[in-house]
C-alpha cells in the first residue's frame, strides 16, 4: 500500500506521545479491569472497526446560500481517492470509499479501481443521484425522477440506477444505494399513493438488475429538497418499499434525515430486529440535514445507536453486519480533519457500546431496576475510550494523534500546490 503521508513522519509524531500514551493506556487498563474489563481485547475490538468515507465529503461542500472553496479541494476521483487514503493512513479505520455516480464516473473502471487498491483502499455502497440534473441531459428532474409522472423520465432514471450498478460491480462493491430527493412542494401537487406506486415500480426494474450478492438500500430522507412531502420520508415507508421489493432491498439510516428528538436508536432496533437494516450514513445534526461531524451535537445518541447494534449483533452473530458509511458536508473546517474526527467518533461508540454488559443490563431490566439501567449505559457511554482508540491506531500503524499528524505533514499546503481552486462549481459536485 502507498503510504502518502512519509511513515518517518508519524514515527516520529508517535514517539512524542508514546510515554503519555502508555501510562494513560496502563491507568484506564487497570481502571477497566476492576470492572471486569480487559483492555486489550478492546483494543483488539477498536482494530477490527471500520466506517467507509462518502467521497463527496473530500471536497468542500457549502449551504444553499454559499460555497467558500477550500485549499486544495480534489478535482476529481483519483484526487479524492488520495485524500481519503491520507483518512486511513492516519486513522486505520476508513479502508472503504462510497462513490456518487455521476460526479465520481470514470472513463475506466478498471483504472480507477487499481488505483484505490494502490492506495490500499476499497468501494463500499455506490450511490446514484436523480436529485440534480447533469449538462446535457435529456430528461429533467424538476419534476421528480423514479417517481416522476414522465415515463421518460423514470426510465432516465432507472437507467441511471441500473449503470451504477454496472459501474460498481467494475469497481467491487455489492450494494447501490438510492437517495430520491423526490416530492411535493405543495398540497395537491402530487398524488401521494400514485407516487409511491410509481417509485415502487421504478425500483422493482432496478432491483432486478441486481447481481446475486448485493443489496439495494433505501435511504430516507424527512424534507427537503420537496417540503411539503416527500416519498421517502421516513423509516416507514422504506420499510415497507424494502419488504415490498424483497431479501436484497433494505433500509438505510442517515442519522441526520429525522425530525429533531426522533429515537434513532429504536429505529435502528426495529429494523435490525426484522432484518431490513441495510446500514447507515453517519453524521450528526442539530437542525435538520445539517451534515455535522459525527459526534459533534449529540455523542449519547451515537452511543446508544451503537448500544442497538451490540445489542443487534449479539443476537444475529456474523450474519448482522450492516454497512458503515460517513455522509458529511464541510464548510469551515478541513475537510480531511472532519472525516478523521468523525471516523474516531464513531469508532469510539463502537468501543464504548462493547463495554456494556449485556447480561448485568438484562438482569437489571428484568429487576425493573430503572435507574442502574441507566446508569449500566452511562457508565460505558462517560468512560474516555481514547487511549484504547489511539492505541489501536498505532498498533496498525496509523497516528496516535491523526489531527496533529496530519497537520505536521502539511498535506494540504502540499496539495494546495497541486490542485489549483477550481472555479463555480464544487469539487463534489454538490452545487
Ligand atoms: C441526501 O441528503 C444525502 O444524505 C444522500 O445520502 C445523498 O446521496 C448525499 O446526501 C449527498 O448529497
Ligand atoms: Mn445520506
Ligand atoms: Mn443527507
Amino acid at each position: 500500500m502507498t503510504n502518502i503521508i512519509d511513515a518517518g513522519l508519524v514515527a516520529d509524531q508517535n514517539a512524542k506521545l508514546e510515554a503519555g500514551l502508555q501510562a494513560d493506556y496502563e491507568a484506564l487498563g487497570g481502571m477497566l479491569a476492576r470492572r471486569g474489563l480487559d483492555i486489550e481485547e478492546l483494543t483488539a475490538l477498536a482494530q477490527t472497526f471500520d466506517v467507509a468515507v462518502p467521497s463527496w465529503g473530500a471536497g468542500t461542500g457549502g449551504t444553499r446560500f454559499a460555497r467558500f472553496a477550500g485549499r486544495g479541494e480534489p478535482r476529481n476521483v483519483f484526487e479524492k481517492l488520495e485524500d481519503c487514503s491520507v483518512i486511513n493512513q492516519l486513522t486505520r479505520a476508513t479502508s472503504g470509499v462510497s462513490p456518487h455516480f455521476p460526479w465520481d464516473k470514470p472513463s475506466d473502471a478498471s483504472e480507477l479501481r487499481q488505483a484505490a487498491d494502490s492506495l490500499g483502499l476499497v468501494f463500499d455502497a455506490v450511490n446514484s443521484n436523480t436529485f440534480q440534473d447533469q449538462l446535457g441531459q435529456e430528461q429533467t428532474y424538476k419534476f421528480g425522477s423514479l417517481t416522476a409522472q414522465s415515463k421518460e423520465v423514470r426510465a432516465q432514471a432507472i437507467a441511471h440506477n441500473i449503470e451504477c450498478i454496472e459501474l460498481g460491480r467494475a469497481l467491487g462493491s455489492n450494494a447501490l444505494t438510492v437517495w430520491v430527493g423526490d416530492g411535493a412542494n405543495f398540497p395537491g401537487q402530487n398524488n401521494l399513493r400514485g407516487s409511491l406506486e410509481r417509485y415502487l415500480d421504478s425500483m422493482r426494474e432496478i432491483y432486478a438488475a441486481l447481481p446475486d450478492d448485493w443489496n439495494v438500500f433505501i435511504e430516507h430522507k424527512l424534507f427537503e429538497p420537496a417540503f411539503y412531502a416527500t416519498v421517502i420520508a421516513d423509516w416507514g415507508t422504506s420499510f415497507a418499499c424494502a419488504t415490498e421489493l424483497g431479501p436484497k432491498a433494505k433500509c438505510l439510516v442517515d442519522l441526520g434525515h429525522h425530525a429533531p428528538n426522533t429515537n434513532i436508536e429504536m429505529i435502528v432496533a426495529r429494523l435490525a430486529q426484522f432484518g431490513k437494516l441495510g446500514g447507515f450514513h453517519f453524521n450528526d445534526s442539530k437542525y435538520g440535514d445539517d451534515d455535522l461531524d459525527s459526534g459533534s451535537i449529540n455523542p449519547f445518541q451515537l452511543f446508544l445507536v451503537f448500544n442497538e447494534l451490540a445489542d443487534a449483533s449479539l443476537r444475529g452473530g456474523s450474519s448482522f453486519k450492516p454497512a458503515y458509511m460517513l455522509d458529511q458536508s464541510h464548510n469551515v473546517t478541513d475537510p480531511i480533519e472532519s472525516l478523521m474526527s468523525s471516523a474516531v467518533e464513531v469508532q469510539r461508540a463502537f468501543v464504548q457500546s462493547a463495554m456494556v454488559d449485556r447480561a448485568e443490563l438484562a438482569g437489571l431490566q428484568g429487576a425493573n431496576d430503572v435507574l442502574n439501567s441507566a446508569q449500566l449505559l452511562k457508565r460505558a457511554f462517560r468512560t474516555d475510550v481514547s487511549p484504547i482508540l489511539a492505541m489501536a491506531r498505532v498498533r496498525a500503524g496509523g497516528a496516535a494523534d491523526p489531527v496533529a499528524a496530519y497537520r505536521a505533514s502539511g498535506y494540504r499546503d502540499r496539495v494546495a500546490g497541486l490542485r489549483p481552486a477550481k472555479a463555480g462549481a464544487s469539487s463534489s459536485g454538490i452545487v
